[in-house]
């Protein structure tokens, strides 16, 4: 398995290349051309630009995380066929660039959503935090009220030119049933794994977060009956998905070590965070030490170890430490103490294996 790590670009994000060099092991960068508009293929000279100042930084480009599926898709529109094009327009450019692994992802209207993005942990860090309650209680119209109107309410993966047509995208969902989502997926990738095939690159879909329908809206990538529905709607060695411990780890019912072990050739990245549970469905994000939370981490990565997994994988979110200004979950420190976690166990099996 490879080490990488997540960066958005020098004009989103506060940590640097070089700071990342700095981090032992570390051997890709996971990007993505944030500024771009959702659907529209991405721009040659962009990527050529972003993959150059990878490489001249000392690592590889193979993976990117999102390159993200315009709601037409999801919600099988007529248009859709003209954004799956451009969607492998931007996949032909990418391959031709180096890259092996696209992350993305299927979730209507949202991605990854928590309550609070600064909770404070016992020892004055902050963390992300999730409180079922607060988002079960709000309608979409209230949801669509706090965007508008409250400058500090704020959902980290949001694509923030979605906000002008929200409205319109809860009404067009009302038809969506979770079935109706299945289709559209296997519309989709019918139509852009025989090209992943072709360029050899591998479409690894994103768990929801949390593992749980909101606001009405469906979502189907939460536990291990959908993740194997997925790979029949489709089979395909590029047909795959991000093993996200924290994601997946957030239903109790999911069991991580058998998912890692049973789907192992279809993880083509890991996600690697651990959560501390605080009822049924509110967590909060912790260190990546296994005991400060409750996902097995040592046994996730011995399990992906043992069982040969091949490709990328990265540490998840990080609380937010020593006063760093960052993205939420996306800081330098916390995700560096993270990785040299993994780096310990991951020695440690090496070691193991040579005896
Ligand atoms: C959250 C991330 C997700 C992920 C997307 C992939 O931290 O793991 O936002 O990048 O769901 O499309």
């Amino acid at each position: 398995m490879e080490m990488t790590f997540r960066w958005f670009g020098d004009q989103n994000d506060s940590v640097n290349l070089s700071d990342i060099r700095q981090i032992p092991n570390v051997k890709g960068i996971v990007w993505t051309l944030l500024n771009q508009p959702v659907g529209e293929a991405w721009p040659e000279e962009e990527i050529a630009r972003e993959v150059s100042k990878i490489k001249e930084n000392g690592f590889h480009p193979e993976v990117v995380e999102s390159l993200n599926i315009h709601e037409d898709i999801k919600l099988g529109k007529p248009t859709r066929d003209d954004y799956i094009k451009k969607y492998i327009d931007t996949m032909e450019i990418l391959s031709k660039h180096g890259v092996r692994v696209i992350c993305y992802n299927f979730m209507p209207v949202f991605d990854w959503i928590r309550t609070d993005l600064e909770r404070p942990l016992e020892d004055n860090s902050t963390a992300m935090h999730y409180e079922h309650k607060i988002l079960d209680d709000m309608s979409p119209k209230d949801l669509i009220h706090n965007m508008k109107e409250n400058t500090s309410f704020e959902l980290p993966g949001w694509e923030k030119e979605k906000l002008d047509i929200i409205q319109d995208l809860f009404k067009a969902y009302e038809s969506v049933t979770r079935e109706s989502l299945w289709d559209n997926l296997q519309y989709f990738l019918e139509a852009v794994i025989p090209k992943a095939e072709e360029l050899d690159i591998r479409l690894a879909i994103h768990p929801d977060d949390p593992p749980w329908s909101l606001f009405n809206l469906p979502r189907i990538i939460s536990n291990e009956r959908d993740i194997n529905r997925l790979i029949n709607l489709y089979p395909s060695t590029h047909n795959g998905f991000t093993f996200c411990t924290g994601s997946l780890g957030a239903n109790r019912d999911n069991d991580l070590v058998e998912i890692a072990k049973k789907y192992v050739d279809h993880i083509f990245f890991a996600h690697i965070r651990n959560i501390r549970y605080l009822n049924d469905t509110d967590f909060v994000e912790t260190s990546h030490r296994e005991c400060d939370g409750n996902i097995p981490i040592l046994s996730v990565l011995e399990t992906l170890y043992r069982n040969d997994f091949k490709y990328y994988i990265r540490p998840d979110h990080g609380r937010q430490l020593w006063n760093e200004e960052c993205r939420p979950g996306y800081g330098l420190y916390d995700r560096a103490l993270g990785i040299m976690y993994m780096n310990g166990i991951i020695d440690h099996l090496d070691k193991e294996d040579k005896k």
